[in-house]
């Protein structure tokens, strides 16, 4: 490589080149790396190390997977789906005194706890163990809600490929994702056969049980994804999103009637199961048993309770409800559970072990798998929160968990970092301008961009309706405004939405009978145009759902090659001077990698990398941003 150098030097075709040509020019003894393979990994790890990491990096524990007995025929909540279909499963929870127990540790917990960044490699290696260690759980939430746009967006990785790896190791628990009624797993209303069509790829990629809700509790956006559902004879458990406190009179919208109401709905629209969606972890202990206590005389379907710890009082929310006659709740492996995630699995199990309740559940079987999560996570501590302990603040600011990780950085991003308390109170004043609404995904985006957008325009709920008259809103502010995520309950405060408006007309209906069909044809013809490849259905509801992501995911692919398959020690944080690492690049094949020395920056700003790969030295040059 050294003499291809040489000649394809333009000194060299100039024939410029005297006795000081090589000594002038070091660049010719770059080395460049073997296949093409190695070179994009190569190109990743020196970009992360040159403009990142600068060659820092903590030491990690290697994650422990726990040995278990293969057991023979392996079977759970998964082959009762399979072979009796929905009612089976239905009518197998409601003979049950048994208190159920849906794992989040793959969904909402990484969501909560680290802005979602959970990779699939790390939830692959602990899998099958799982599978075993674990088979009486319920379900695993595994996927849906923000993991999709953040699978492509930031990890750059298929998020239907994780749903296949996963399956492959857990054939016999019930895979369940969240799904944002009309909104998908994004953050407006798509058109109903996108909706349609995602639910299909997802029941076909192996998803058993779907969580549906509306950020508004409106029905009418959830119709569509329940019917499809239904059609794909797999569970729908439809949510309602609680809000407020029924415990307390002054919150009169939100009072216990709303909910029975609510519920009745849902039952009549055909779910399996009612699922209670306590986003931001505001369901206090007595107002839970409260709540089930009348769900449980008022319909006759399984209720499954989802909360966060966010207050510390999650895990006395759900022993009341399990009082109370709840049949599922939401769990994550204790080294992912608490605060801003759900309340911790192996205490809430030790806690109903010899009870009437009991969850069948092994103790040290569960802990071992908890263990294995509590070494993985300090590898994504750059993504987490700076909350330490539970905090009784939430209830005012009824901030969801799922939303609380990622908020200061994109208060931040706008340079508001330092007015965060201002912030959250602001969040707390928009809610309630707005006529005090259910905030979840995306209504909640909605009120935080409200918030942002009233504190850097120094507005108040008082001076908005003058000051802002002639100002444009965030998109999702008219959005909502407009009824494209549907109906409030209670209706638009007018004097806001007219401001916000500007004269255009709102709608009342389901915005999908307004949005057209989504044409995947002309989509396909696009990607094919642009990309060499023939895209499945699956990579195209990904361009459908986020056309701009799901581009830069494949130009990415395109620079840096399939990365999923690599360690998140190294794709978060490289190596330092000296390191070997076992780089997995595709199933069956390993790169041995040792950084051997980072160069200082040279004239041109540029930093010389070398690199030992399966014992051959490689060099590539990085250019230094700093
Ligand atoms: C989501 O929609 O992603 C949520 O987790 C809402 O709580
Ligand atoms: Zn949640």
């Amino acid at each position: 490589s050294f003499l291809i150098n040489v000649l394809n030097h333009e000194d060299f075709k100039k024939g410029i080149c005297d006795t000081g040509f090589i000594a002038n020019n070091p660049e010719l003894l770059d080395i460049k790396p073997g296949s093409d393979q190695e070179q994009k990994i190569l190109s990743y790890l020196g970009e992360k190390i040159v403009n990142e990491t600068r060659g820092h990096k903590p030491d990690f524990d290697v994650p422990k997977v726990p040995d278990f007995e293969k057991i023979d025929g392996l079977e759970g909540t998964k082959q009762i789906l399979d072979e009796g279909g929905p009612e089976a499963v239905v009518e197998w929870i409601k003979n049950k005194e048994e208190i159920l127990i849906t794992d989040t540790t793959y969904r909402d917990a990484h969501q909560s706890l680290m802005a979602t960044r959970m990779r699939t490699v790390d939830m692959e290696k602990i899998a099958e163990a799982t599978s075993h260690l674990a088979k009486n759980l319920f379900s695993l939430e595994m996927w849906g809600g923000a993991t999709f746009d953040v699978s492509y967006r930031f990890l750059k990785e298929s998020p239907w490929e994780r749903i296949e790896r996963l399956r492959e190791r857990i054939p016999n628990i019930l895979f369940q994702m969240l799904l944002r009624g009309s909104n998908g797993v994004g953050y407006k209303n798509y058109p109903d056969n996108v909706i349609r069509n995602l639910v299909a790829e997802s029941a076909e990629a192996g998803i058993d049980v779907f969580r549906i809700f509306d950020s508004l509790n409106w029905l009418p956006g959830m119709e569509i994804s329940v019917d499809e559902v239904v059609k794909q004879g797999k569970i729908a458990e439809v949510s309602m999103c609680y809000t407020g406190d029924i415990l307390d009179d002054k919150r009169e919208k939100y009072d216990l009637d709303y909910y029975l109401e609510l519920a009745k709905g849902i039952e009549e629209m055909g779910a399996h199961i009612l699922g209670i969606k306590d986003m931001a972890g505001l369901l206090k202990p007595y107002a839970a048993y409260e709540l089930i206590k009348a769900l449980k005389a008022e319909i006759s379907i399984p209720i499954h309770l989802h909360t966060h710890d966010t207050s510390g009082n999650g895990g006395a929310t759900l022993l009341m409800a399990a009082e109370a006659g709840v049949d599922i709740v939401d769990t994550a492996f204790n080294t992912m559970a608490g605060l801003t995630s759900q309340p911790p699995m192996n205490s809430i199990v030790a806690a109903l072990t010899n009870t009437y309740r009991d969850p069948e559940m092994h103790i040290e079987d569960i802990q071992k798998i908890s263990n294995y999560w509590g070494a993985v996570r300090p590898v994504y501590s750059q993504f987490e929160s700076e909350l330490k302990s539970g905090t009784a603040e939430i209830y005012k600011y009824e901030i969801p968990g799922g939303q609380y990780s990622n908020l200061k950085p994109q208060v931040e991003s706008v340079g508001l970092g330092h007015r965060f308390k201002e912030f959250k109170e602001m969040f707390r004043k928009v809610n309630f301008m707005l006529g005090d609404i259910p905030k979840v995904t995306p209504s909640s985006k909605m009120v935080g961009d409200m918030a942002i957008f009233m504190v850097k325009n120094d507005l108040t709920p008082d001076n908005i309706c003058e000051k802002a008259k002639n100002m444009a809103f965030p998109d999702s502010v008219e959005a909502y405004f407009k009824g494209m995520l549907g109906q409030p309950p209670g209706g638009f405060p007018e004097d806001i939405q007219q401001i916000v408006l500007k004269g255009e007309d709102p709608i009342t209906v389901r915005p999908g009978t307004l949005l057209g069909e989504y044409d995947f044809e002309a989509a396909e013809a696009e990607l094919k145009e642009n990309y060499d490849f023939k895209p499945t259905q699956k990579d195209l509801l990904a361009y459908a759902l986020y056309p701009k992501v799901y581009q830069d995911y494949l130009d990415y692919l395109e620079e840096y090659g399939d990365l999923s398959h690599m360690g998140s020690d190294v794709y978060f944080h490289a190596l330092r001077e000296g390191e070997t690492s076992e780089i997995k690049v595709e199933e069956g094949k390993t790169l041995v990698v040792k950084l051997l020395e980072i160069g200082k920056v040279d004239d041109q700003g540029y930093r010389r990398l070398a690199f030992e790969v399966n014992g051959f030295r490689r060099e590539i040059k990085i250019y230094d941003e700093a």
